[in-house]
């Protein structure tokens, strides 16, 4: 199952305009069931350096999945039924493309701030009350006197406190044993978010509405993709051959929303590691972390039971030595065990014991 990122904003932002250019840009499979979901693969120039060197024709990619939200504004997760489905769409994302509107629209300039508050407070407001039900669950517990349960339910009025002072859970200073207090309630502004700036047209990217944009997001950390959305839209309905001129007209060497789709993929804390052959060139996915037999559990289970010692050439030391066996012959192919953290990039083969 691939991550999910859901995208968020006030109507008329430009999401479904993103999603289009998303999901026409590369290979993608769309949800049978529902139009507005669909896995994209993400693209990555180091995949086809792989292909290169290795000469094969066959490639798996990472992938994500994109959710085309409805748009939020006051009030619209209160808003029965509707509000409901709106706040399932984005529970099971697991980090937030939030598109901002910088371009102007008629008789309505941009204004970023003030459309970023609105989404903050719609998911704050969801949050409270998801937080408050528990808290309400716990109450009748700590009056038996269960200790733990009186510290998780203080640590949900901490986080409670937060969000009644305008701060989103993913920006409030929290202990280990606080986010786990709060973990079963699965809080939409604890989200990882990437902020997308939907210009009218690249110079926009320099100008003051993304300036202050990437000021918000820089002071929670997280960073700005500015993408022509409208235009990208209707680049990538071409054949990817085709695109360059088109490109070139905006002053784009490639299409914004690849940046995009990398973005939000690193955004969900994920590292990919490569397995490279005449029969394929295959990338894998685990978390930022994973230690070697994790990883190597990705790619088969037997792997990861069996697991002995993982040969690794990090990606740049490959391609900087042009072969594997230049890679090896430089002393830059290494031998890691059970305690080594995958790094992004690393070009692996697996050595374990088959089950008998
Ligand atoms: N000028 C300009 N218009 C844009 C751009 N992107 C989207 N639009 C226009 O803005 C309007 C809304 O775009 P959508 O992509 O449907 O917006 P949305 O966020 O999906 O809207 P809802 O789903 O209703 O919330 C459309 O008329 C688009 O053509 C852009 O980059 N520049
Ligand atoms: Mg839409």
């Amino acid at each position: 199952m691939p991550l999910r990122c859901g995208l968020v904003g006030v109507p008329a932002c430009g999401k479904t305009t993103v999603y289009n250019a998303v999901t026409s840009a590369g290979t993608s499979i769309f949800d049978a069931a529902e139009s507005h979901r669909a896995t994209v693969a993400v693209p990555d120039p180091r995949v086809d350096r792989l292909v290169e060197l290795y000469r094969t024709g066959k490639i798996v990619r990472a992938s994500v999945e994109i959710v085309d939200i409805p748009g939020l504004s006051e009030g619209s997760t209160a808003e029965g039924g509707r509000g409901s489905r709106l706040l399932a769409h984005i529970k099971e994302a697991d980090a937030l493309i939030h598109v901002v509107r910088c371009f102007a629209a008629p008789e309505s300039p941009a204004n970023p701030l003030r459309d970023i508050e609105t989404i903050d407070l719609e998911l704050m407001v969801a949050d409270a009350q998801t937080v408050e039900r528990k808290i309400a669950r716990l109450v009748k517990r700590v009056r038996i006197g269960d200790k733990d349960v009186a510290r998780e339910s203080a640590d949900c009025e901490k986080v409670l406190e937060g969000l009644h002072a305008g701060i989103p859970a993913r920006n409030q200073e929290l202990t280990e044993t606080e986010r786990a207090s709060v973990a079963d309630c699965n809080l939409i502004s604890q989200k990882p978010v990437l902020y997308a700036a939907n210009v009218a047209s690249p110079r926009d990217a320099d100008g003051p509405d993304v300036a202050v944009l990437r000021e918000r997001a820089s002071a929670e950390g997280s960073e700005v993709i500015s993408i022509c959305g409208r235009e990208e839209a209707d680049i990538s309905e071409l054949p990817p051959d085709d695109r360059g001129p088109f490109l070139a007209e905006l002053g784009l060497a490639e299409l914004s929303i690849d940046r995009l789709i990398r973005a939000a993929y690193r955004k969900l804390g994920l590292v990919d590691f490569f397995t490279a052959g005449e029969k394929e060139v295959h990338v894998w996915t685990c978390r930022r972390g994973d230690k070697a037999p994790v990883a190597a559990g990705k790619i088969h289970t037997d792997m990861e039971h069996g697991f002995i010692r993982m040969e690794v050439i990090a990606y740049d030391d490959l391609i900087g030595a042009g072969s594997e066996a230049a890679a090896a012959k430089a002393g830059k192919r290494r031998l890691e065990g059970r305690d080594y953290e995958i790094q992004d990039g690393d070009v692996v083969v697996i050595r374990f014991s088959p089950p008998r």
